[in-house]
């Protein structure tokens, strides 16, 4: 295969099917849409369009048990079918051929021509860290709770015992809208003040990923107010808008601010084996590619409970080398406290972000020593220490109070 191609990996459940010809009706019904009612001339002209099956690999159940029959299928698309943006790629991939039958969109190999046309993550890790200024250790970030129908005061003073717990982002909470309360533009001057003042404190510098929201044709302008207002950082709910509205986005050289992918709506796409997009391409690969710098999603320890093996599949696509971009942030979140601060280090290493948001504000002493508890487990954790015994050092009773409430797994 001479031409330039992306290939897609599904996995597609039958129980009787002939998956090579499956595969075969797959390639050429996403391309051409019929090839062998075409004349000979018209083939040689269309061939160059024509997409390929790579690999079929079926898997047969042990015994015949009706619906665990399946195949994975690679299938090459010619590059030059499709424009070099994420929708033209996935409406050619997986478009009409989501809404058919038991199929998964497992994962997609680009083509160097079309990786190309994205530049990926503006910071990425070492980027983030080199505006922390934090090197040896995993971050910190909390998420603000209890934000609707809360005023400036409110939401400054919520940020300001974040801050103090030690924390090295704060993220707002992705339901947080534009709102007559906290608009944009003041949220962002209140909570960069109140970064300042604890900063003075700690001396340890933040990032606060303002919510970036708003209709489509808004969003640079409103990131751009943000920036202007002091923001440095931004959330963004990129399953709500398309990757391509990231893209937008993490490529505007005036939106000079790393940019937190949430992934609200993404249990829409990936939990089922039979149907969607895998997490590690739904929230791995197309984030990053799309130019995540952060890229939050479900941990296997939580409260929002995503299986370890693709847990551990989203932190691949994040970091993998093979890309050519940098690499993002894994923040694996939801239900986080400080007692799986172990499980997350062992999983994780120390390019990880530890993210929660009633893991810190339902500290039985308050928000300051919910952040303060994670940053001693953390501490413990890196001097290969057990929970408990962290817990029992003199000066970390936050850990200790955390631990009595929470418990703690290893
Ligand atoms: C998977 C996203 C997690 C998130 O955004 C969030 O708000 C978590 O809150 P907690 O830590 O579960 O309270």
């Amino acid at each position: 295969m001479n031409e330039s191609v992306c290939i897609a990996t599904y996995r597609c459940f039958d129980d009787k099917a002939d998956f090579y010809k499956k595969a075969q009706g797959i390639a050429v019904g996403l391309t051409v849409g019929s090839w062998t009612d075409l004349p000979e001339a018209r083939k040689a002209e269309m061939e160059k369009h024509l997409g390929k099956v790579v690999e079929v690999t079926v898997h047969e159940p042990d015994q015949a048990q009706p619906g665990e029959r399946y195949a994975d299928l690679k299938i090459a698309y010619p590059d030059v079918n499709f424009s070099r943006d994420l929708p033209a790629l996935l409406v050619t991939v997986f478009g009409k051929l989501s809404m058919d039958g038991r199929i998964k969109l497992l994962d997609l190999d680009f083509s160097p021509a079309f990786s190309a046309a994205f530049a990926g993550p503006k910071f990425g890790i070492s980027g983030i860290r080199g505006l922390l200024g934090v090197h040896d250790r995993p971050l910190l970030m909390s998420i603000f709770k209890s934000v609707i129908g809360h005023d400036l005061p409110n939401l400054r003073e919520q940020f300001y015992r974040q801050a103090l717990g030690g924390v090295d982002l704060i993220k707002d909470d992705e339901i947080l809208f534009e709102n007559p309360l906290t608009p944009l533009e003041k949220r962002v001057e209140a909570c960069m003040e109140a970064a300042r003042a604890a900063e003075r404190e700690t001396g340890q510098k933040l990032l606060y990923a303002v919510n970036l929201t708003g209709p489509t044709s808004q969003l640079a302008k409103n990131a751009k107010r943000a920036i202007a207002a002091g923001a440095n950082a931004l959330l963004f709910n990129t399953l709500a808008y398309g990757y391509d509205v990231l893209h937008e986005l993490s490529s505007d050289p005036e939106i000079t601010i790393p940019i937190a992918a949430h992934p609200a709506m993404a249990g829409a796409f990936y939990p089922s084996p039979h149907y969607g997009i895998s997490a590690s391409l739904l929230l791995g690969k197309l984030m990053r590619l799309a130019g995540a710098d952060l890229a939050l999603f479900p941990s296997p320890y939580g409260s929002v409970v995503m299986p370890k093996e693709e847990n551990l599949a989203v932190k691949s696509a994040l970091l993998d080398s093979s890309l050519g971009i940098k690499p993002s942030f894994p923040v694996p979140s939801a239900g986080i406290h400080p007692g799986l601060v172990s499980l997350i280090l062992r999983d994780f290493g120390t390019e990880v972000v530890v993210n929660a948001g009633g893991g810190i504000h339902g500290h039985p002493q308050g928000t300051e020593a919910g952040g303060q508890a994670f940053r001693q487990a953390i501490t413990g954790v890196m001097q290969g220490m057990s929970l408990p015994q962290i817990a029992e050092q003199a000066g970390n009773s936050a850990l200790k109070a955390a631990i009595e409430l929470w418990g703690y797994k290893e």
